[in-house]
This record gives structure tokens, sequence and C-alpha cells, in this order.
């Protein structure tokens, strides 16, 4: 693994997941002191620098973290576990979005909607390929089209995050269709 990656996966689990591992603390937005992150980063064996922080969000497709104005804090743009008030405003979707999720999730999906699991949302793309990609990385890949347009105007809330990835509570099974060829 690229020294980058490897600090971007350990970015995604500190600021998305579990800042206590290296004793730092969250605001309610999600957002902690660049130096801070650091320093208690390097004091649990993970050296890396402001700079090459910077290097990771340039060399990602996606925009997995981001700086504050001032360039003094930085937050996950999505994909927490832990409480995290990101501030996004309700915004109307597209007429589809996708969820990229494995085969053996399917019968269960069918049942009780896509959940959002161990994260405050679900994660949805705008995009079949992005979708498929993100099924990828729990077995073989099924991607499920959301009628989320139909969703909002039921009175749903869909936020954008800054990477573009789309956040709602959940997706009841009446909006999710598996035919893809629209
Ligand atoms: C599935 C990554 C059974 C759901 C990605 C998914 C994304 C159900 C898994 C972002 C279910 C949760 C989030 C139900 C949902 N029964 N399975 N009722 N409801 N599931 O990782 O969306 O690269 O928490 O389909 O690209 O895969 O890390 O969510 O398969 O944007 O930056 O439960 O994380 O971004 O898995 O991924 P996850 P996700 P990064």
């Amino acid at each position: 693994m690229t020294k980058h990656r490897k600090i971007s996966k350990f970015l995604s689990y500190v600021l998305r997941h579990n800042p206590g591992k290296i004793g730092i603390q969250l605001d309610e937005a999600g957002w902690v002191p660049v130096n801070e992150l650091v320093d208690q980063s390097r004091k649990h064996g993970m050296r890396f620098t402001k700079e090459d922080i910077k290097e990771v969000i340039r060399q990602s497709d996606k925009t997995r973290f981001i700086f504050s104005n001032d360039d003094r804090y930085i937050r996950a743009t999505y994909g927490h576990s832990v409480p995290a008030e990101l501030g996004y405003e309700p915004t109307e979707p597209p007429q589809w979005l996708y969820h990229g999720t494995a085969e053996r999730n399917i019968e269960s999906i069918r049942q009780s909607g896509i959940q959002p699991q161990n994260r405050q949302f679900v994660h949805l793309s705008v995009d079949k390929q992005t979708a498929t990609q993100v099924g990828q990385r729990h077995g073989k890949p099924v991607v499920l089209t959301i009628s989320a347009k139909t969703m909002y105007n039921d009175g749903h809330t869909f936020y954008r995050s800054d990477a573009g990835i789309w956040l709602t509570k959940q997706v009841p099974p009446s909006y999710i269709s598996r035919q893809t060829e629209r």
C-alpha cells in the first residue's frame, strides 16, 4: 500500500469511527484541529504532515476529507459512525440515485430497505459505475436504483455531501429497484 493510501485509511478510521483511538475528540460538527490530529497520530505511530494530508486529498478521486476555510481544522466529508452534525443543507436529489451492495444483502434489503447499518446515513452515488465499485467492496456487486426524487417528494430528506455522495437516513423497499437500465 502506498504511503498516502495508508494515511487515507488511517484518517478515515479516526475521523469517521474512532477518534478516541488516538486520544482526540471531534467537535459536534466532526472537526478536529489539524495540529492536534498530526501530533496525536505521531504519538500513536502514524507519522505524517499537514502537507501529506493535502496530497492525500489531491491524489484521491473522492473528497474524503476537507479543511476548514482558515485551514486549521479538518473533518471527514461523509461515512461517519460517530455522531457528527455535518450541517449539509437538505437538498432536492436527482431523479435517480444508485446504491452498490453485495448480492448476499439483497434479500434482507428487499425486506427492510437500505439501512445505514453502522453509519449515520445511507450513502448513495450519482452514477452506476461508482455504485458498482462501492458494491465490490462487499462481494459480488449489485447496483440498486433508488427513486430519489419520488422519495424526496414523499417527505424524505436528502443531503449532498462535500464529496458529491448523497446521504439519507434510510431507503424503504418501495423506492428500490434492481433493474438498472433506465
Ligand atoms: C448493506 C465508502 C443487509 C449496504 C463507499 C452495504 C461509500 C444491508 C452495507 C461509503 C441493509 C453497509 C459507504 C439491509 C444496507 N440488509 N445489508 N437491510 N441495508 N445494507 O460500508 O454504502 O471509500 O457501511 O448495502 O464508497 O458500502 O470508505 O456502506 O453493503 O461511499 O471513502 O450494508 O463508504 O467510501 O456498508 O459505503 P457500509 P457503503 P470510502
